[in-house]
């Protein structure tokens, strides 16, 4: 009973310190100078989850390769440097992450270029191993480009559209990366930070909640918010209480799941 209480003051307390942060910060900071961030894509066998997500200038991808088969997997640009056709702005820097056959290494991009960018994964493009990043706005050689047709049938399939990663479903991919993140900050015995992750995360949900095409409205539009929510919470519980990896893992499985089904009637919907 102490200790469930205990439990509800420091949650108040961070909440409260939360709301602090955001009007001080809502008061004195630019839209444009806010803090980068950064997302976790995890990739497997054979896939990049989230397969798309927007990001602003200065914010950093990682790579975390979650399951790996014998071949191992890559990230890498879709750009002339790699033998492949341009799939991303000229004047950014192409990326190969290079074989990786160990769960404990991954692989960042920071991005500062605007526009799309397109990878794969050496070994399993031709299965749908591919993905998108979108800085802030949906130009460059892409565009020309929309149909994807130099790309294997699977990973035409697995490509998300631009509209998809601009809109609604985007939303959804961008919240599979942040909770990849404090997945992974636990993975690293990090779990202060992964709660403070979580919390930002929780936060934003909660700030959307009167704003059109927000998360939370996307969410609510397919009847999904309070589910979300408490799964959201769920897993914050159990970061909190130390759980063993696997149980949190499980707990990440059970939010993506609830994220499919929100992609699922939001196609539906349509
Ligand atoms: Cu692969």
């Amino acid at each position: 009973m102490m200790e469930t209480m205990m439990r509800i003051a420091m949650l108040v307390a961070v909440l409260a310190l939360g709301l602090l942060g955001m009007s001080l910060s809502s008061g004195h900071r630019q839209p444009q100078q806010q803090t980068a961030k950064h997302f976790v894509v995890e990739g497997g066998d054979f896939y990049f989850d989230p397969p798309g997500l927007l990001v602003q200038p200065g914010d950093t991808i990682e790579w975390v390769f979650v399951e790996i088969t014998v071949d191992g997997h890559t990230s890498t640009a879709y750009h002339p440097a790699n033998k492949k056709e341009l799939r991303m702005p000229e004047a950014a820097q192409p990326w190969d992450s290079g074989f990786i056959l160990d769960k404990e290494k991954t692989f960042s991009v920071t991005f500062d270029t605007i526009g799309i960018y397109d990878y794969f994964c050496l070994f399993h493009e031709f299965l749908g191993m591919i993905g998108r990043v979108i800085v802030k706005e949906p130009i460059g050689p892409v565009v020309d480009k929309p149909a994807v047709t130099g790309l294997p049938p699977a990973a035409q399939q697995a490509m998300p559209s631009i509209a998809e990663i601009m809109g609604s479903v985007g939303k959804l991919f961008n919240l599979s990366g942040e909770l990849n993140d404090a997945v992974h900050l636990y993975r690293l015995k990090d779990s202060k930070k992964a709660l403070e992750h979580l919390d930002g995360t929780l936060a934003d949900l909660h700030a959307g909640a009167d704003r059109d095409g927000s998360l939370f409205e996307v969410l609510k539009k397919v009847n999904l918010e309070s589910d979300v929510e408490k799964a959201l919470q769920e897993l914050r519980n159990i970061i909190f209480s130390n759980a063993v990896l696997e149980t949190v893992e499980k707990q990440s499985k059970a939010i993506k799941s609830l994220l499919a089904e929100a992609r699922k009637r939001l196609k539906e919907s349509k």
